[in-house]
């Protein structure tokens, strides 16, 4: 063994140190640690670690518990890490184990743009009844959609009531994180005259609530204003879910005005779709959806990582390069050294 494999084997137990049994069993025991391991093992897609991760999914892919998953959307700034951080400690000082997760924008935004979220959560990081996880936003937006979803399934798994899903709302990501959870809630800003216009209607009627937020100081009447006109849009929109009529609401994450409203709105819809089914529909096609992204990922680990398909994608290249295979047949020779037609 040289050097460089004594070494590299050394990381790899380190990672690998801690067995199925131990990883399922601190899951359980709420060992926020060993949870935080259990994720990253899921997330990787490395495919030694596959067949361990799939066990350990595996292990608690029934579902657990009465969690209500939330997730929120909004432009950079609006306030979410904020509000997430005055959510979360109301909803720990009613008794609640709470989780973060954040799909975390520093590979999209360039520039590094946006301030680190954990730096917005100080004070919820040190509780001992939460967890926060970012999840990398690079790759594919079912690998992200993924690995929100499986974060999601093993904070359920340790015992948390309470998923809070941070996505920031540019590109894609909010229409998919609106797929994985019960309940999205929309975070705006005061002026609305300016922001009507800006924002993509697309992304009002996935929300199924609301926020004006920064409703403090001089932005008070501001955010009246802006209530006024986003229930009015409101009404000419789809709803994001059946039976249920999005309202908008003001509120200071800062001041933590207007939080106790918001939570008493989550409780209300959770009440009524549970009581018409959508809720349980929906986590019926959340599970669905899981099934197939998690085949979806496997399928890719596994074809590129068997040994004739490394080759026919080695001679597919050198002969497209060279051009003597066109780019569709280079395709299909890869494609045909599987049996899937
Ligand atoms: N005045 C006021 N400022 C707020 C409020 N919520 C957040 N902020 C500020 O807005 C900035 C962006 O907040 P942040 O939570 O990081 O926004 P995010 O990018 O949506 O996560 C920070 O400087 C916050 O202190 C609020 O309710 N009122
Ligand atoms: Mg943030």
């Amino acid at each position: 063994m040289s050097p460089t494999d004594s070494a590299m084997s050394t990381v790899v137990k380190k990672r690998a140190s801690l067995s199925l049994d131990e990883l399922i069993d601190g899951v359980r025991r709420f060992d926020r640690t060993v949870l935080g391991r259990a994720i990253t093992l899921v997330e990787s897609t490395a495919p030694s670690h596959m067949q361990m991760a799939s066990q350990l999914l595996g292990h608690f892919s029934k579902p657990s518990g009465d969690s209500l998953r939330i997730g929120i959307t909004g432009v950079p700034g609006v306030g979410k890490s904020t509000f997430i951080e005055t959510l979360g400690l109301y909803l720990l000082a009613l008794g609640k184990r709470v989780a973060v997760i954040a799909v975390d924008p520093s590979s999209t935004i360039s520039g590094g743009s946006i301030l680190g979220d954990k730096t917005r959560m100080e004070r919820l990081v040190q509780q001992e009844n939460c967890f926060i996880r970012p999840v990398p936003s690079k790759g594919t937006l079912g690998g992200v959609a993924q690995n929100t979803m499986e974060a999601m399934l093993l904070c359920e798994a340790a015992g948390f009531d309470v998923i809070l899903v941070e996505t920031v709302g540019v590109g894609q990501n909010e229409a998919t994180v609106r797929e994985l959870v019960d309940f999205f809630l929309l975070l705006m800003l005061p002026n609305a005259g300016d922001n009507l216009q800006g924002i993509k209607r697309g992304i009002m009627e996935l929300a199924d609530h609301i926020l004006i937020n920064k409703a403090d100081g001089d932005n008070i009447h501001a955010a009246q204003l802006a209530q006024n006109e986003y229930v009015q849009a409101m009404e000419f929109m789809r709803a994001a879910t059946l039976g249920w009529k999005p309202s908008v609401s003001t509120g200071s994450a800062l001041e933590e005005e207007g939080i106790a409203d918001v939570w008493q709105i989550v409780e209300r819809f959770a009440v009524k779709t549970k009581q018409s089914q959508i809720f349980f529909q929906r986590r019926d096609a959340q599970r669905r959806q899981w099934l197939r992204l998690r085949i979806a990922g496997l399928l890719e680990t596994r074809f590129f990582a068997n040994a004739n398909v490394q080759q026919r994608l080695h001679d597919a290249e050198a002969a497209f390069l060279k051009g003597n295979r066109s780019f569709n047949d280079a395709i299909e020779d890869v494609l045909s050294s599987c049996k899937i037609e």
